[in-house]
C-alpha cells in the first residue's frame, strides 16, 4: 500500500539522463539563458572557488581512527544506534513493556493497546494500521501464542517495512548529489557529514553553495568545507542558484573530483518559488552534465514527526527524490517516524543524523534501527 510515490513513479518514469523529472512545460523564464546580465560572461569560471587545499590530496585517516567504535563496523553501528536512539527506545520498547506487563496471552484487546502505543510513538495512523493488520492476521493463524512471539512478529513486520533497495551504485565521476529540504532540517550540516564520509573513503568531494538566499548560509558551508578539506564553489548572496550550480559542475569537471554535493535553500514561506528554484537547479545540472543529479536526497527532521511525511510528498513531486536522510534522531522520542516515512513514501531511508558532529551521520541499517528502538 504505497500510494502516491509508487503511483507517481509508474505514471512518470524518471527520464533518462538529460531531462529533469517533472514533465512540465518549461516557462519562458526557464528557457532564458542563465547569464547574470548583458555583457557579462554567462558563467565566469568559478570566481569564488576556494583553492584546493593541498592537504586534501593526502591519504585520509583510516576509518577506525575516526570512528573508534567501528573497528568492527556493524557492531559499532548497532551500538551507536542504540546509544543515540535511547529516547525513541524509551517510547517504544518502554511502552511495549508497560502494555505487555503481566500479560501472557495475545488477544484483540492487547493488539488494540499496541495500536495506540504505536500511534503515540509517531508511527502515524496509516503505518500503525498496516502493522497491526499484519499482526491480526498472524493472530488468526494462531502464530502469536504469547507476548514474546508478538514482539518477535512486530520486529519482523517492521523490518519488512524498512527493507529498501540497496543504495545506487556509483557509476560515474563526478557523482552529483542534490540535497533538498525545508529550512533548518540539517541540509548544510549533513553535506559536511557526507563529505567527511567521502574523505574517509579516500574520495574527493566538492561542495556547491546553491543556497544563495542568505550570506550566512554560504559562510556556514565554507566553514564546513574548510573542516572537511573540500572546495566550496559559491557566488554572491542573491545570485541565481542555478548559475552557481553550473559553475560548480564546471569546477568539478575541471578538478576531476569524485563527488559533488549541492546545498540548496529551503525557506518555506515561498513554497512555489522554492520548488521552481529546485526544478531549475535540476535542469541546469542535467544540461551541464547529462545524468546529473545522480541522486536527490531529501533531508527530513525527525523531531517534526508526521509533518516530515507531507514534506516528502511536496519535494518528491517537484524534483523526484531518490532517498531520504532523517536528521536529529538523537534526543527525540519521535524516531518511530522513520517507519511512517518509509511506509508512506516507499522511498529508501539512506542515512540517519545522530548528532551535530561530523561523525554523527550513519548509513541507515534496518536491523540496527529496529534493534535500537525495540530494545
Ligand atoms: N542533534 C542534531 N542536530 C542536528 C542534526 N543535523 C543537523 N542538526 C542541527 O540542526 C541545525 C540546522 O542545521 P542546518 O544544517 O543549518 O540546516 P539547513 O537549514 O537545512 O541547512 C544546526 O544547529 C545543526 O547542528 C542531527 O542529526 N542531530
Ligand atoms: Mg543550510
Amino acid at each position: 500500500m504505497r500510494r502516491w510515490f509508487r503511483r507517481k513513479k509508474e505514471e512518470e518514469p524518471q527520464p533518462e539522463s538529460a531531462s529533469p523529472p517533472p514533465a512540465e512545460a518549461e516557462t519562458a523564464e526557464d528557457n532564458a539563458p542563465l547569464s547574470s546580465g548583458p555583457g557579462e560572461a554567462p558563467f565566469p569560471e568559478a570566481p569564488d572557488a576556494a583553492p584546493l587545499d593541498s592537504s586534501a590530496d593526502q591519504t585520509p585517516e583510516p576509518l577506525e581512527a575516526v570512528f573508534p567504535d567501528d573497528a568492527e563496523p556493524r557492531k559499532g553501528l548497532f551500538r551507536r544506534f542504540r546509544e543515540r536512539l535511547s529516547r525513541s527506545r524509551e517510547a517504544l520498547a518502554g511502552g511495549l513493556d508497560r502494555v505487555f506487563a503481566g500479560r501472557r496471552e495475545v488477544d484483540a484487546a492487547l493488539l488494540e493497546e499496541l495500536e495506540e502505543l504505536l500511534i503515540t510513538a509517531d508511527l502515524g495512523v496509516e503505518t500503525t494500521l498496516h502493522l497491526v493488520q499484519a499482526l491480526k492476521e498472524r493472530l488468526q493463524r494462531r502464530e502469536l501464542a504469547d507476548v514474546d512471539r508478538l514482539k518477535a512478529a512486530l520486529r519482523e513486520e517492521m523490518l519488512n517495512l524498512l527493507q529498501g533497495p540497496a543504495p545506487q551504485e556509483i557509476t560515474t565521476r563526478p557523482w552529483v548529489v542534490l540535497l533538498v529540504g525545508v529550512n533548518g532540517v540539517g541540509k548544510t550540516t549533513t553535506i559536511a557529514k557526507l563529505a567527511h564520509l567521502e574523505r574517509l573513503q579516500g574520495r574527493t568531494p566538492l561542495l556547491i553553495a546553491a543556497d544563495t538566499f542568505r550570506a550566512a548560509a554560504v559562510e556556514q558551508l565554507e566553514i564546513w568545507g574548510e573542516r572537511v578539506k573540500a572546495p566550496v564553489i559559491k557566488q554572491k548572496t542573491g545570485a541565481d542558484p542555478a548559475a552557481v550550480v553550473f559553475d560548480g559542475l564546471a569546477a568539478a569537471l575541471a578538478r576531476e573530483v569524485d563527488t559533488v554535493f549541492i546545498d540548496t535553500a529551503g525557506r518555506l514561506h515561498t513554497k512555489v518559488n522554492l520548488m521552481e528554484e529546485l526544478k531549475k537547479i535540476y535542469r541546469t545540472a542535467a544540461k551541464k552534465l547529462p545524468g546529473a543529479p545522480h541522486e536527490v536526497l531529501l533531508v527530513l527532521d525527525a523531531t517534526t514527526g508526521q509533518n516530515a511525511v507531507s514534506q516528502a510528498r511536496l519535494f518528491h513531486e517537484a524534483v523526484g527524490i531518490t532517498g531520504i536522510i532523517l536528521t536529529k534522531m538523537d534526543g527525540t522520542a519521535k524516531g518511530g517516524v522513520a517507519l511512517a516515512v518509509a511506509q508512506e513514501t516507499g522511498l529508501p531511508l539512506r542515512y540517519l543524523g545522530l548528532g551535530e558532529g561530523l561523525e554523527d551521520l550513519r548509513p541507515f541499517d534496518a536491523e540496527a534501527f529496529v534493534a535500537a528502538i525495540l530494545g
